[in-house]
C-alpha cells in the first residue's frame, strides 16, 4: 500500500473514532483491519520480541496436554492481563478443546486471540467529538505519556478539520508547559498557558473559556503527572474536574487515563483509583511497543469495565492508533 492510501486509511478510522464521518462499507473495514493488523506488528517494533516466548513456546506446540493450560494460565498471568482474567480464559479455551475444537497450539493462538477480541470490544471504541467545544481531560501517573498523547491526539483532530485548544494545566514544572507548546506548534492547535506554579484549576478553565469564545471544537487539557495513591493531588485533580464543569456544564466529556503498559499490575490499581476520584471514562494504553506485557488491556478491561480508546506505539506523533481489539489481541498473543 502507498503511504498516501495508508494515510488516508488512517485517518478514516480516527474519523470513526471521533465520530465525524460515517464508517466505511465493511468490506473496506476488514481490508483496513488487516492493514491496521500489519501496521500494529511493525510497530510494535520487533513482533517477536513482542509475544511473550513463553506463549509463542505453548502456540508452537502440536499437541495440548494439561502442561499446556498450566503453562498458558501462567503465561498469561505473566503477561499482566490479571489472574481473573487469565483463569477465565483458560477455562473457556479448555471447554473448546473437550469439544475438539482446539487440537494443537496453532489453533490455540487463535482461539486466545478471539475470545480476547470479544470480551475486550464488542464494538469499536469511541471518543466522540459532539459537542461546542467538547472537553477531554487526560490524567496519569508521572511519565505515562500523557503530553505525548495530547500532541498526538491534537494532530489528528487537526488533520480532521477540528479546531483544536490545549490547556497546559500541568504547572508543576516550566519545562512541562513548554514539551506541551512544543505539540500544540506541531499540530496547529492554539495552547492555553499560564506561569509555572499556577493554580492547574484555573488553567483548565481559561482553557475551556477560551474554546468557547474561539469556536473551538475540541479542548483537550493535560495535567500533571501524579500517583494514584497522593491523596492531595488527587484531590487537585477532582477541584480541576468540577472547574471545567462549572467553565462548561457536562464538560469534560471525556476523562481518559494514560497508562503506561510497561508499569504491570500498578496499571490496575492506578485505573482503579482515578476511576474512583474522577470518574474514567476510558484508557489509553501507551509503550506498547517496547513490552511482552501488553496484557494490563485485558486486567483493565475485566475489572473495570473501562474501554481502551487509543493505544501509543512509538515516540513520533503519527505512533498513536484507535484501538482495535481484534488487531491487538491478534499482535499480542498470536504468532501468525
Ligand atoms: N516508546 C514509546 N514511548 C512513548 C510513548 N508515549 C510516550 N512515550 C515517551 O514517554 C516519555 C514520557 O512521555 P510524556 O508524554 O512526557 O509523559 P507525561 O505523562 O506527560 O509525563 P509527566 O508530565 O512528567 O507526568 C517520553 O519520552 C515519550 O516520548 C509510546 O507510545 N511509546
Ligand atoms: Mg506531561
Amino acid at each position: 500500500m502507498t503511504g498516501d492510501a495508508e494515510g488516508r486509511e488512517q485517518l478514516e478510522r480516527w474519523a470513526e473514532l471521533f465520530a465525524l464521518a460515517p464508517p466505511p462499507a465493511p468490506e473496506v473495514a476488514e481490508k483496513r483491519r488487516r492493514g491496521l493488523l500489519g501496521r500494529l506488528r511493525e510497530n510494535l517494533s520487533k513482533p517477536r520480541q513482542t509475544i511473550s516466548p513463553q506463549i509463542a513456546g505453548i502456540f508452537a506446540g502440536t499437541l495440548i496436554t494439561s502442561d499446556t493450560w498450566d503453562e498458558l494460565e501462567e503465561a498469561l498471568i505473566t503477561a499482566d492481563c490479571g489472574m481473573d482474567a487469565s483463569l477465565a480464559l483458560v477455562e473457556r479455551l479448555r471447554a473448546q478443546e473437550a469439544e475438539g475444537r482446539i487440537t494443537n497450539g496453532q489453533e490455540l493462538a487463535r482461539a486466545l486471540a478471539t475470545e480476547v477480541a470479544r470480551d475486550m470490544a464488542p464494538e469499536p471504541p469511541k471518543l466522540e467529538i459532539a459537542h461546542d467545544p467538547t472537553v477531554i481531560l487526560v490524567v496519569g501517573v508521572n511519565g505515562s505519556g500523557k503530553t505525548t498523547t495530547v500532541g498526538k491526539l491534537a494532530h489528528r483532530l487537526a488533520q480532521l478539520d477540528q479546531k483544536v485548544v490545549i490547556g497546559a494545566a500541568d504547572t508543576f514544572r516550566a519545562a512541562a508547559i513548554d514539551q506541551l507548546a512544543v505539540w500544540a506548534e506541531r499540530s496547529g492547535a492554539s495552547l492555553v498557558r499560564q506561569a509555572p506554579g499556577a493554580d492547574p484549576g484555573a488553567v483548565a478553565y481559561d482553557a475551556v473559556a477560551s474554546g468557547k469564545a474561539r469556536g473551538a471544537d475540541v479542548v483537550i487539557i493535560d495535567t500533571a503527572g501524579r500517583l494514584q495513591t497522593q491523596r492531595n493531588l488527587m484531590d487537585e485533580l477532582r477541584k480541576v474536574r468540577g472547574v471545567i464543569d462549572k467553565a462548561l456544564p457536562g464538560a469534560p466529556h471525556h476523562t481518559l487515563l494514560v497508562l503506561d503498559a510497561t508499569t504491570g499490575q500498578n496499571g490496575l490499581s492506578q485505573a482503579q483509583l482515578f476511576d474512583e476520584a474522577i470518574d474514567l471514562s476510558g484508557v489509553v494504553i501507551t509503550k506498547l511497543d517496547g513490552t511482552s506485557r501488553g496484557g494490563i488491556a485485558v486486567a483493565i478491561h475485566q475489572t473495570l469495565k473501562l474501554p481502551v480508546a487509543v493505544v501509543g506505539v512509538g515516540e513520533k506523533l503519527e505512533d498513536l492508533q484507535p484501538f482495535d481489539a481484534r488487531a491487538y489481541a491478534g499482535a499480542i498473543f498470536t504468532a501468525e
